[in-house]
């Protein structure tokens, strides 16, 4: 357990701007990370074993689906729903992950894409946390580009068969439900959703192991070897690529307020540290011009970072939202928030590599953060042809 009590972080009143319902939810997940996460993370980092047991009480505080309406979700703002995901990326990354995935990845395609049936059979359960979902995508050979993907569907009767593998599916072994995306040989290749129930016989899911980054979150590949599912099981709204993008979307959102949760640990962590910490004459290495300057760019950083996904976040309540601002919010966050483990770091000098304190627990984390939903650099490319009307992948 870390040797710091987190403190927050608001340099220019920022919580001025939220209203007192956002106060009031930043506040519990605040609270909870405190008293159930953050005393546990550091061990379950070691083991390598994501907290399972968090996820009822959880559920509990509505924070699957949080900003969905109806079926048992807690129709949170989106303002709201990122103040949650920031405190939960405070507590670790993996944790976060989890939580996107059964909102952003799982409920949110069965919400925007699902037939009646389908969202009275797994919204509720999965609000409730007694259902766990993943989202299967990426392929060991298109993660950047998706569109390649060669997981296949048939219809065959009343039934569907898929055929394919997918790679680095958070949350893979652990899923009751896997919305799989593939290629449906009956519309010309056409990409669309599926819901495939993961006891399903041909459905299997091994997990990855030696993992130097998101240790407390489960990771898996899927292979999927002639898995016949019920008609009814496709999601009817789904159609192209453009759908899972939709649903990448709400999840790369929830990483842009995360991201900032991960920084403010770290920055917290550093600054305490540095006033506590002493080297030459006796002083506090907070004293010294070149460590200050690390916690001022930290600390500037943070706050451009609030100010940006504050406003993504009311230009989405507002339904105004493009996914060219997503894409800015959450390649600016995660790089700010990886910057700002790297300085944490070097200011705990060699206390910064034990997992006394967060902080490197943090930085292997946001390697991952930095890569997945789309990778730094793809973010630039999105933006890049946003600006340019030039594609340049
Ligand atoms: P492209 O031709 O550009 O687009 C196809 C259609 O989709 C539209 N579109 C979007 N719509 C909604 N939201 C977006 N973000 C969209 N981006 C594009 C586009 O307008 C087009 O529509 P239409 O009507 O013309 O058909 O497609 P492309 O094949 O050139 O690819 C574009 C690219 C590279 C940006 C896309 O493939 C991409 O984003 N690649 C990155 C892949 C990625 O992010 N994978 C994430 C996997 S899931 C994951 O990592 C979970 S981590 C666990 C956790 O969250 O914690
Ligand atoms: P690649 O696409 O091979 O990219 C490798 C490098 O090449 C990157 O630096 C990239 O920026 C660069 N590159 C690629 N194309 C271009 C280009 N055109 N121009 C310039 N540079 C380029 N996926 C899911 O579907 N579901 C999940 O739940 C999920 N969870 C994940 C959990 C973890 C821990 C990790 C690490 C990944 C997860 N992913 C998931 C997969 C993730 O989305 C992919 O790893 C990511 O999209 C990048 O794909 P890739 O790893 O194949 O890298």
């Amino acid at each position: 357990m870390s040797v710091f009590k987190f403190k927050g972080v608001d340099f220019i009143e920022f919580d001025s701007l939220l209203n007192e319902d956002e106060r009031l939810v930043r506040g519990t997940a605040r609270r909870f990370i405190e008293e159930n996460l953050v005393p546990i993370i550091e061990q379950c980092n070691r083991e390598g074993r994501f907290p399972r047991e968090l996820v009822k009480p959880m559920a509990d505080l509505g924070f699957f689906g949080a900003n969905l309406k109806g079926y048992g979700c807690a129709g949170m703002g989106n303002v709201e729903y990122g103040l949650v995901m920031q405190e939960l990326e405070r507590g670790d990354s993996g944790v976060r992950s989890f939580v996107s995935v059964q909102s952003a990845l799982v409920m949110y395609p069965i919400y925007a894409f699902g037939s009646d049936a389908q969202k009275e059979k797994w919204l509720p359960a999965m609000a409730r946390g007694e259902k766990i979902g993943c989202f299967g995508l990426t392929e060991p050979d298109f993660g950047s580009n998706p569109s390649g993907m060669r997981t296949r569907a048939k219809k065959s009767g009343n039934e569907y068969i898929l055929n394919g593998e997918k790679m680095w599916i958070t949350s893979g072994s652990i899923a009751d439900v896997a919305v799989i995306w593939a290629k449906l040989e009956d519309e010309d290749n056409r990409i669309r959703g599926f819901l495939v129930e993961t006891n399903r016989p041909g459905f299997k899911a091994d997990d990855v192991h030696g993992k130097w980054s998101l240790r407390a979150s489960v990771t898996s590949g899927l292979s999927l070897q002639d898995v016949c599912i019920p008609a009814e099981n496709i999601l009817p709204g789904s159609g192209g690529l453009k759908s899972p993008l939709m649903c990448l979307n709400q999840a790369r959102y929830g990483i842009a307020w995360g991201a900032i949760g991960a920084a403010m640990s770290c920055y917290d962590t550093a600054l305490q540290y540095s006033k506590l910490r002493k080297q030459f004459r006796e002083q506090p290495i907070a004293s010294h011009q070149l460590v200050q300057e690390k916690l001022v760019w930290m600390v500037s950083e943070i706050t451009k970072a609030q100010l940006l996904v504050l406003q993504v976040g009311r230009l989405k309540d507002a339904g105004k939202v493009q996914h060219q601002h997503i894409s800015l919010a959450k390649r600016n966050n995660v790089w700010m928030a990886l910057e700002c483990a790297r300085k944490a770091r070097d200011i705990l000098g060699g206390n910064g590599i034990a997992d006394d304190y967060p902080v490197m627990r943090h930085m292997m984390n946001l390697e991952s953060v930095k890569t997945y939903e789309g990778t730094h650099d793809i973010h630039a490319l999105i933006i890049g042809e946003s600006i340019t009307g030039e594609s340049a992948f």
